[in-house]
């Protein structure tokens, strides 16, 4: 199916069939007290404006059987792969400490995995990422390639970390990109605002800035 998408800087037409949607580390570790988001000192509620947004376009792409995908940020239980500098990120170390929610962004613990109003279904490609990019050391440019994807809409948190490294990285690599403003979210409200202007400023340098609500108008056809 063609679509049109009302965004900015401008209009971006689109395939539903050769576009996913991609959503990144909504993670109890990200968005729940008690995990990561909070280790590092910030209030995680600020993040929770952004689940209602996605489920509605978590859903709509699944009726219109886009193709979706979902990232998790974190570890193996060993941290084999966490660099060392990410581990003392800020002289202190939470990755792999404990927590009520398991082990800090540790594969396979509760805290690591997708909150249960967004989760995967059967078939849904799940892509754990060591790092803030969700193409660094993983598979999702394969998976992606394979399905002949050309047009990513992105949700997820935090906008100004894993989602804008997963967009740069998709932008080199030839994706077009619209992030659904609603169906992000940050720790800090600047940021916010500031990361959507960043994308979508010089004619979309590295993507397009659009809406759950434009998401679902686009694709009620
Ligand atoms: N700290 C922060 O804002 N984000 C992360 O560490 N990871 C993601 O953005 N997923």
């Amino acid at each position: 199916m063609k679509v049109r998408i009302q965004a900015e800087p401008f209009e971006l037409p689109f395939d539903t069939r050769t576009t996913a949607l991609v959503i990144i580390d909504m993670q109890r570790d990200f968005v729940l007290p008690g995990g990561f988001g909070e280790k590092l000192g910030n209030d995680t509620s600020l993040l929770l404006a952004a689940v209602e947004p996605t489920r509605l376009v978590l859903e709509q792409a699944r009726r219109i059987g886009m193709f979706v995908i979902h990232t998790r940020e974190g570890h193996r239980p060993d941290l084999s792969d966490c660099p060392p500098a990410k581990l003392t990120r800020g002289g202190v170390t939470f990755i792999g400490e404990p927590s009520p929610m398991g082990r800090i962004l540790v594969r396979g613990e509760q805290g690591h995995d997708i909150i249960h109003q967004l989760y995967p279904l059967a078939g849904e490609p799940v892509i754990d990422k060591p790092g803030k990019g969700s193409f660094h050391a993983t598979d999702l440019h394969q998976i992606l390639t394979n399905r002949d994807i050309k047009t990513l809409i992105v949700c997820g948190v935090t906008l100004e970390v894993c989602v804008h490294t997963t967009v740069r990285e998709a932008n080199d690599r030839g994706y077009e990109c619209v992030v659904l403003s609603d169906c992000v979210a940050s720790y800090f409200p600047e940021f916010q605002r500031v990361g959507l202007e960043m994308i979508k400023a010089q004619g979309a340098i590295f993507g397009w800035v659009s809406d759950s609500e434009r998401f679902m108008k686009a694709t009620n056809v």
